[in-house]
């Protein structure tokens, strides 16, 4: 494992920064995962959890968030850095209140950065320093169109230890091929960042999550099968491109209702979290890092 940075370094994009700077001049990342990292001693492995706007990345990321630190399964995390803890609470609060969590805004220094550390009680001895930031799908797809337009998700891409990509099962069941399209893309755009030979594959382990599995309970049945039959442009370039991929099926909600807001608009109702397949991809993530 590197060294740790010095003080001011982001850990993000390596850029110098004044000692009291609270973000990173040029990719925006928040320094407080720098000074985090610095107290640890040691650089921490990056998770990035992506996918387009909607599919669920808050829902999901806080809700396992919370569960590791509710040592769920096999698993405990340690959070460091009161940060850390804001976007699990976000997520909690609005599911206990009924409500879906907002729409995450596109502007960096505004997203929830968790910095934990993870470990499994069967291997005590082995600690993970995971840092997984809650990024905004629309910014996702910005920097898809325009390389370059967000340095932060392309140095996060770039240094990311495991990758879990978030799809939106309902969606593709219902054979909407925007899905697919927009997975397809991410994959090609990640291959694309590698500047690997051809005949080389990317090595880095990428969950691929299909999210509200709740609406199509054949995802869960077979996840790899339902990949193939509805998101197959993405399963043949994991297929051509990637060496490790897994694919999973979650969904945090039991059953959904509606009912109107304030201003009468109809809104979806989480009426209570019956989690199912949150830890099985983060737990697949961390064996094969
Ligand atoms: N059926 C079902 N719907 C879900 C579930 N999780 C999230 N949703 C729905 O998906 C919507 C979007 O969830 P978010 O977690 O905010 O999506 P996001 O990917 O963070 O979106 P951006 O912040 O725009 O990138 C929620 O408002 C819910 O309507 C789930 O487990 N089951
Ligand atoms: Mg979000
Ligand atoms: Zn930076």
């Amino acid at each position: 494992m590197s060294a740790s940075p010095a003080a001011t370094e982001c850990l993000i994009c390596h850029t110098d920064n004044e000692e009291e700077a609270q973000f990173c001049s040029v990719c925006l990342a928040p320094m407080s995962l720098t000074q985090e990292s610095v107290a640890q001693g040691r650089e921490p492995c990056m998770i990035s959890v992506i996918g387009e706007s909607n599919v669920g990345k808050t829902v999901y990321l806080g809700y396992l968030l919370d569960m590791l630190s509710r040592r769920a399964g096999d698993y405990e995390s340690v959070p460091k850095g009161p940060f850390s803890i804001n976007l699990q609470q976000t997520v909690m609060t609005y599911l206990a209140a009924r409500m879906f969590p907002t729409k995450t805004p596109n502007e960096v220094d505004q997203w929830h950065w968790a910095y934990a550390q993870v470990a499994n009680h069967r291997d005590p001895n082995t600690w993970y320093d995971l840092v997984m930031p809650d990024m905004a799908g629309e910014a996702i797809a910005t920097e898809l169109d325009v390389p370059e337009s967000y340095a932060v998700i392309r140095g996060l891409l770039q240094r990311s230890s495991g990758i879990m990509l978030l799809i939106d099962a309902a969606q593709a069941a219902m054979g909407n091929v925007q899905a697919d399209f927009f997975a397809f893309k991410l994959m090609s755009y990640i291959d694309q960042l590698s500047r690997l030979r051809i005949s080389d594959k990317v090595a880095t382990p990428i969950a691929i999550v299909l999210c509200k599995s709740d609406c199509c309970p054949q995802a869960f049945d077979h996840p790899l099968l339902f990949a193939q039959t509805n998101l197959n442009r993405l399963w043949n370039l994991c297929e051509n491109r990637f060496e490790n991929v897994g694919f999973f099926a979650a969904s945090v909600i039991g059953s959904i209702g509606y009912g109107t807001d304030q201003d009468e608009n109809v809104v979806t109702v989480p009426m209570h979290s019956a989690p199912r397949g949150i830890i099985e991809p983060f737990e697949w993530l961390l064996t094969a890092l």
